[in-house]
């Protein structure tokens, strides 16, 4: 079973992912990662953090001359911004972060509760996602997520090949894929930051080369549509998940939901076997298993809840009102968001490819997709 947990605080000395259940043989290749963590501390709308840290991953165990070799591999980001040891608490809980209700559950101070709460965790799930992605790659499978709304402001979607739609994405400061946008969107995250508010958005993840059969329909831990949906609920400020037409699926006739199944022998070797439908609105999945179509999935993402304004508050030791505490923040980090989604969700579908193909070597698991699609093509 492939699996990882972090453990690490914003300010604390570093970051670590646990990978357990990764497969030998996969050529470990830090820049690819280290391009996903750099993309994750950009976007429009970030705070000062962002110029301190320049986040890399390291490889601490698990690998011999740049190969995995099937043990647990240990990822770290170091932050440069340590400086725990040195913070005092904050006394007046902001509404929106886990400070009252933390300090409450724990019976313990603020600080012990942000410093794991805080999203700089999602730098190292970002590392983990992209290891994931180099054994994806094995098979052809890609994750890319783009911001398709921020602040209220939807953003027009586009329709062409993923080359195209990457290249939209490199050029847009908020990595979204309709650069045209920009500017509107850069005035009103300006604005905002001003009056000391911040703003939240969707993003959107497609995932491309999913074979069919992944996840199951047999028990429901194990759904795979489930399965995403607790990892990019689990991503910090995600208020949402939606699949394919998502909370859209519930206003319309069945007719206008389903995607009806036609099929092309002339692309049989492709990885939905030839099974073409007209429309995705299933988002790539259907009772729980992979259909052969891109995955869709996209996430709600609240505003960030440090605010320069702060909302009413109180002050924990005296119990009187006050205003929330503020620290140096982001005034919006939904650009973050769509790439940490893209590579939470390519690990639950690396999950979902080693249960389905076997996850002791890369070898043996290509062999057995391999005879898979075969024997699926003579179904
Ligand atoms: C965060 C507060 C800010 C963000 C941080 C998440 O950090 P700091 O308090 O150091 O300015 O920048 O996100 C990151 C550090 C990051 O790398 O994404 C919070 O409280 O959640």
């Amino acid at each position: 079973m492939l699996r990882y947990s972090t453990a690490g605080e914003s300010h604390g000395k570093t970051l670590l992912a646990l990978v357990d259940g990764f497969p030998a043989g996969v050529e470990i290749e830090t820049d690819a990662i280290d391009a996903d963590l750099k993309l994750r501390q950009g976007g429009y709308g970030r705070g000062g953090r962002q110029r301190i840290e320049t986040d890399k991953v390291e490889v601490l165990t698990g690998i011999w001359k740049g190969v995995s070799l099937g043990s647990p591999i240990a990822l770290q980001v170091i932050n440069k911004d340590y400086k725990l040891e040195r913070l005092e608490d904050l006394p007046r809980p902001r509404p929106g972060h886990g400070d009252l209700t933390g300090a409450i559950k724990h019976l313990g101070p603020v600080r012990g509760i942000l410093e794991r709460a805080s999203a700089r965790e999602t730098a190292v799930r970002v590392a983990a996602g992209g290891l994931a992605k180099l054994l994806l790659k094995q098979f052809g499978i890609t994750a890319f997520g783009y911001v398709s709304e921020l602040g209220g402001v939807k953003i027009d979607p586009q329709d062409s090949d993923l080359g195209k739609l990457r290249n939209l994405r490199t050029d847009s400061i908020i990595y979204s894929l309709n650069p045209d946008q920009d500017a509107e969107i850069k005035q009103l995250i300006d604005a905002t930051g001003k009056s000391g508010d911040t703003l939240g958005g969707i993003v959107e993840v497609r995932v491309d080369g999913v074979p069919f059969g992944l996840g199951t329909h047999t028990q429901w831990d194990r759904k795979l549509d489930g399965r995403l949906a607790q990892a990019v609920m689990a991503v910090q400020a995600i208020k949402g998940v939606e699949i394919g037409l998502g909370f859209e699926a519930a206003r319309r006739p069945g007719s206008q939901v389903h995607d009806p199944i036609h099929f092309d022998p002339q692309h049989r070797d492709q990885p939905h076997l030839g099974f073409v439908r007209p429309t995705n609105n299933a988002g790539g999945l259907e009772a729980g298993m992979t259909n052969g179509q891109p995955i869709i999935i996209r996430a709600a993402k609240k505003p960030i809840s440090t605010l320069a304004k702060p909302l009413d508050s109180i002050n924990l030791d005296t119990k009187e009102k006050q205003g929330a505490s503020y620290e140096r923040s982001d005034v919006c980090a939904v650009s973050a968001a769509a790439i940490i989604v893209e590579n939470v969700v390519a690990f639950e579908i690396a999950t979902a490819l080693v249960d389905k193909f076997g996850g002791d070597s890369l070898q043996e698991m290509k062999a057995r997709y391999d005879l898979f699609q075969q024997m699926a093509r003579e179904r």
